[in-house]
């Protein structure tokens, strides 16, 4: 098991913190994802099939892309 902290600074609201849950929860090997709005962040716990690359990559496709 994995856990990353990354911080997304297009979240702006409610809205945001729900679709990056929903869509990220989607991916297989998700655990878990608890984004905040405050902090701009999400910490996500996932275990394969999953992997940072997939997880950044459908951050950015959704319009969430991740600060290196
Ligand atoms: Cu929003």
């Amino acid at each position: 098991m994995t856990t990353v902290k990354y911080s997304i600074p297009n979240i702006s609201c409610g809205h945001c913190v729900h679709t990056i849950q929903s869509e990220v929860s989607e991916i297989p090997g998700v655990q878990s994802v608890q984004a905040d709005q405050e902090n701009r962040t999400a910490v996500i716990v996932f275990d394969a099939p999953a992997s940072e690359d997939k997880i950044k990559a459908l951050l950015a496709e959704i319009n969430y892309p991740v600060q290196n």
